[in-house]
């Protein structure tokens, strides 16, 4: 079978070289030249786990073209972008890759929308576009496919994840199924197109929602002295209970971007809306969080480690980070970054060293693994604050080393470092220091670090 994919970005290049290991031809197809050299010439053009492994695999039934060629099937991976002014998707690349393949378009060839897209997209405007080449939707097939793979596990969940596969009519929906069951082993639920990009946007709206009230709640636990992160960790002890993790805000081309395409031809999504708000202003809230640590330090200094939309990607798309470096500079701020994930990022990126040096407060951003294991001994800043907006880090390396930290979601103003041993040693914030007098404290540790208490 000879498959075309248009579209070689971070789901559909792994799912080109998935399908060229699974016994397929494949073209891949993109429209950037540099990707298409890089590929031809052995590398891949963005970092994912085992993506090198299996290009290496891949490359006898794999080639990169910048123009799409005859094939069995085409599959359409393009970007489907947010018009940041209007909050309304941008669909040229679906229209123009359903316009490169329609010339080449025979009967019976399926077509395969990938990219996420508003409801009724695959219908109202892929369908027409290849209706161009004098074939009728129904002689070719046609479904839309969406995917469910999590950047940096991109490859081993588009293999084990369930699949929801939404034909245009019954034979395509039959008939990519099967194509998908070459290399998927996660369940296939087969429904129409209009559902399938339904059920897309819910899942990341779903989560969107859910990252909004868990930010919600980290706010209010400021506001009531408690500790979020630990009253989370109780709250899911309940059965029927998942709240998520607060943060500096929700980024990624997927989660800050999908809910806006329900909403866009809708008057009555109030609270999706209202969730976008929510995770859209918590840079903003981040920086009330500086102020309050660094009131009337004259040329501040900002630290920020991780300006990756997440941990552990090197991706910066939509990353909370990017507001907040704004909203930092336009309030006098100097803002120096470091993030051993990144290549290009919209500001300087620097070794861990300068972007330190001198700072007034370290602010962790992006929850790279890496980020815990860094000496707070090691590094030489002019005021020792320490903010973690993602409740990773070591705290008592720190606090011990005179940091004084505050963690996003805990509820009180941090005990400055120095005042007598005790409170030194507790230089968090009095909701996670020790009841007095106190002989041993034992801080929440961060997940996956063995809980110690100590004198
Ligand atoms: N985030 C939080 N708190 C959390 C979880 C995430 O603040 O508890 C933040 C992250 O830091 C990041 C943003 O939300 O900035 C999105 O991260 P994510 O890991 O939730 O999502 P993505 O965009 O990397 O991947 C999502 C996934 N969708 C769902 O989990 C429902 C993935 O399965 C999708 O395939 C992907 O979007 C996509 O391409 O649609």
């Amino acid at each position: 079978m000879k498959i075309c994919v248009l579209g070689l970005g971070y789901i559909g290049l792994p799912t080109a070289l998935l399908f060229a290991t699974h016994g397929c031809d494949v073209v891949g197809c993109d429209v950037k030249q540099s990707v298409v050299d890089s590929l031809n010439n052995g590398k891949i053009p963005f970092d994912e786990p085992g993506l090198s492994d299996l290009f290496i695999g891949a490359r006898r039934r794999f080639t990169a073209k910048t123009v799409p060629e005859p094939a069995d099937v085409f599959l359409i991976a393009v970007p489907t972008p947010l018009d940041p002014a209007t909050k309304v998707s941008d669909l040229t690349y679906v229209r123009k890759a359903a316009g490169m393949i329609a010339p080449l378009l025979e009967r019976d060839d399926l077509v395969v929308l990938e990219s996420t897209v508003p409801p009724g997209t695959t219908e109202r405007l892929v369908a027409p576009q290849l209706e161009k080449s004098g074939v009728r939707a129904g002689e070719f097939m046609l479904a839309h496919c969406p995917e469910r793979a999590l950047p940096g596990r991109t490859l081993h969940e588009m293999v084990y994840n369930s699949r929801v596969i939404g034909g245009y009519d019954r034979r395509s929906t039959e008939y990519a199924a099967d194509l998908y069951r070459i290399f998927v082993r996660g369940e296939i639920h087969e429904t129409d197109a209009k559902t399938a990009e339904f059920v897309k946007l819910m899942e990341n709206t779903y989560r969107d929602v859910s990252i909004a009230l868990a930010n919600e709640f980290a706010q209010l636990s400021e506001e009531c002295g408690v500790n979020v992160w630990s009253a989370i960790a109780l709250a899911n002890k309940h059965p029927r209970v998942s709240i998520l993790n607060p943060g500096p805000g929700v980024g990624g081309h997927c989660i800050a971007i999908d809910p806006w395409f329900l909403t866009e031809n809708s008057t009555r999504c109030k609270m999706i809306s209202m969730a976008r708000e929510i995770n859209d202003s918590m840079p903003n809230y981040v920086l009330h969080l500086i102020r309050r640590l660094l009131p009337g330090v004259k040329d501040a200094s900002i630290a920020v480690l991780g300006v990756a939309y997440k941990g552990n990607v090197d991706d910066t798309r939509e990353s909370p980070a990017i507001k907040f470096i704004q909203l930092a500079e336009n309030e006098g701020y100097d803002v120096r970054c470091y993030d051993p994930y990144v290549k290009d990022f919209l500001y300087p990126l620097l070794p861990l060293d300068e972007a330190t040096a001198g700072s007034d407060c370290i602010v962790v951003l992006a929850d790279h693994d890496c980020l815990r294991r860094i000496d707070p001994a090691a590094i030489r800043v002019r005021t020792k604050n320490l903010l973690d907006t993602r409740h990773i880090m070591d705290y008592r390396r720190w606090v011990l080393e005179g940091f004084t930290v505050r963690i996003l979601g805990d509820g009180s103003p941090t005990l400055p470092p120095g005042e007598g041993i005790e409170s030194r040693e507790s230089g968090l914030s009095p909701s996670l220091s020790p009841p007095a007098p106190a002989v041993s404290i034992s801080l929440p540790r961060p997940p996956g670090q063995e809980r110690e208490d100590f004198l």
